[in-house]
């Protein structure tokens, strides 16, 4: 395979409502689409999904419209590759920007699939038809407010509910949950702002039988919470922490999570992802999909991750019509009154990439060849 043209599109999407979390809130999620144009003629789409600002980790949208452009073209364009692998392969000299790596992974593998005839499910190995989706809600004004957000994904078939939490909207908004809605499947996620000193904390929430505790404590540790999960019975599931297979590997060794949260972007890929998932699953701990609010494209290659048998949790995969006014594929996704969403068996995105509402919501254009 060889790349003849890449094209990065910076987009923004307005959002339908602002999404919070412990230390920020999204009011806008810029996100960077790349299109390879190869030697043979295919096109592929991939996303670069960081957030616009160093909140969630250090990448941010801006960084990777820089990190392709001055760093990964040169790398790849008009050179000889066998495998995307190869290319991956090349890129290890870029210290992480896992973000930008995955832009340019995802639309190789999307070329792949196209010249394979084969969707990306198949790709990988994938073996489920469909996932199941869960809810990621994040923190709003009241918990009256978080309740009736429940209340209308239950009755939608989300299969659980991730709740996001922050010192002081913790132990009373579960406790809130729990008394409304019994054994509704939930989590939380603190997106790393406890520290040790809270233990007490994850003692009490360590009561309500949640499914999982995701990134309780620092977003690069991994000894704090191997010290906290010895000490709570609730998983604890690593998301921030986890940037590669090599982190997977130490944070099992450590006892860190008994559970791990894959987001391609984060780990730098759709074959980073593959490995994370077939050394979770030779050690019998379940992982699942976690998503950045990606674009209809960027959802596509979550979902395709997301049927791998060791994917054992629903993925955060809320249709984008939750979050955006708009999306840049047509006809992307649904979830049923089951919770599950349907994998794509077409070749490809497995769905159409809206070029006019492309074009319409880019911010920057560059081309590069
Ligand atoms: O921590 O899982 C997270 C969104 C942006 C950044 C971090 C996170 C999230 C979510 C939303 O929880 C998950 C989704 O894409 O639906
Ligand atoms: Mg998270």
């Amino acid at each position: 395979m060889k790349i003849k043209k890449i094209t990065l599109y910076k987009v923004d999407v307005p959002m339908v409502t602002s999404f919070a979390v412990s230390s920020w809130k999204l009011e806008s999620k810029a996100t960077v689409i790349v299109q390879v144009e190869m030697a043979d003629g295919l096109i592929g789409y991939g996303e670069a999904a960081a957030m616009p600002y160093p909140f969630y980790k250090p990448d941010t949208t801006d960084i990777c419209m820089l990190v392709l452009r001055d760093y990964i073209a040169p790398l790849v364009l008009n050179k000889e590759f066998t495998t995307v692998q190869a290319v991956m392969d090349e890129l290890k000299i870029i210290k992480k920007h896992n973000f930008a790596k995955t832009g340019l992974e995802t639309a190789l593998l999307m070329v792949q699939s196209l010249q394979e005839e084969r969707s990306l499910s198949a790709l990988l190995g994938g073996t489920r038809a469909k996932i199941g989706a869960g809810e990621s809600i994040g923190i709003k004004d009241s918990i009256e407010a978080t309740l009736e957000e429940i209340e209308l994904r239950i009755s939608q078939g989300y299969q659980r509910m991730k709740l996001k939490i922050k010192p002081g909207w913790d132990v009373k908004l579960v406790k809130a949950v729990r008394a409304r809605f019994g054994d509704v499947p939930l989590m939380v996620d603190a997106n790393s702002v406890f520290t040790l000193d809270q233990i007490e904390i994850f003692k009490e929430l360590d009561q309500y039988n949640l499914t999982m505790i995701e990134q309780p404590l620092g977003d690069d540790d991994i000894v704090d919470h191997s010290v906290l999960q010895k000490q709570i019975k609730t998983p604890i599931c690593l998301d921030e922490s986890i940037l590669s297979v090599e982190d997977a590997r130490k944070a099992l060794f450590l006892g860190a999570c008994k559970i791990i949260n894959i987001k391609p972007g984060r780990v730098g890929g759709i074959l980073e992802s593959k490995k994370i998932h077939d050394l979770c699953q030779a050690q019998h701990v379940g992982v699942w999909c976690g998503g950045m609010l990606e674009t209809g494209i960027g959802r596509a290659f979550n979902i395709a991750v997301a049927s791998l048998p060791n994917f054992i949790d629903p993925a955060d995969m809320s249709p984008n019509s939750f979050y955006y006014k708009d999306d840049l594929v047509k006809d992307s996704f649904t979830v049923d009154l089951e919770g599950n969403i349907q994998v794509p068996t077409a070749p490809g995105l497995g769905f159409e990439v809206d070029e006019m509402k492309l074009k319409k919501y880019t911010v920057e254009k560059l081309i590069l060849d």
